[in-house]
């Protein structure tokens, strides 16, 4: 890749780390820039006019240009590797299972992770009391789905790797910092495993 790639980031968040685990699996470096979200550093007027509009990290940047959203830069960086299937059903069925993540697990595991080990529970405002329970519920379900997945499967999608594992770790790893209890689900175990033990893995900042 001939364009110098920075990646607007916040160490500690898997959003983040997605990005930085599909770079490191192909071979990819990228110029790190950091931001304390619990100062507010994505929502200055500077990053909303010249970084994301959305005001969040990652955003992976391009030469000149900006790319939010992380599975939006994990296929960018995974483009033309094994890490997307060549398969057009199997690519598409990547692209269902990052799409499951964005939907059903990210916003109830990594919320919860967020607002239990970052915020903390004395500090959550009531909006956020109340909803506590509803995503343990939908966090739990989609533990549950993807270990029901894996216990027939190594990978999510075919028969190695693809940007759909490195998306779905990213936050399944760490949810026992959510309270969520992974003994529970073997086969979800087994895969992280298989993930950690890969020679191109590199861990967690978080
Ligand atoms: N769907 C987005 C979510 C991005 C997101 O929520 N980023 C959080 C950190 S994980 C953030 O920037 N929070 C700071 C803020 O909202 O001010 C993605 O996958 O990249």
């Amino acid at each position: 890749m001939n364009e110098r790639l920075i990646l607007h980031e916040h160490a500690a968040s898997g959003n983040c780390y997605k990005v930085r685990l599909t770079a490191a699996q192909v071979g990819i470096s990228l110029e790190r820039r950091e931001y304390d979200i619990m100062k507010g550093e994505t929502r200055t007027p500077e990053f909303l006019a010249g970084v994301d509009a959305n005001g969040r990290i990652p955003v992976l940047q391009v030469g000149d240009r900006f790319l939010p959203e992380s599975n939006a830069a994990c296929f960018f960086l995974a483009d033309g590797s094994a890490l997307i299937p060549a398969d057009p059903f199997d690519r598409a069925d990547m692209l269902r299972w990052m799409f499951w993540e964005q939907y059903h697990h990210e916003p109830n595991i990594a919320t919860l992770r967020f607002w239990l080990r970052y915020i903390g529970i004395d500090a959550l405002g009531e909006a956020r009391r109340l909803q506590l329970v509803d995503k343990r519920v939908a966090g739990l379900a989609a533990l549950e789905l993807m270990d029901r997945h894996l216990a027939r499967r190594n990978w999510f999608v075919g028969d190695h790797m693809s940007i759909a594992d490195i998306c779905l770790f990213a936050y399944t790893h760490v949810a026992d910092e959510a309270d969520f209890d992974l003994e529970l689900y073997p086969a979800v175990i087994r895969w992280i495993e298989r993930i950690m033990l890969d020679p191109r893995y590199v861990p967690f900042e978080g």
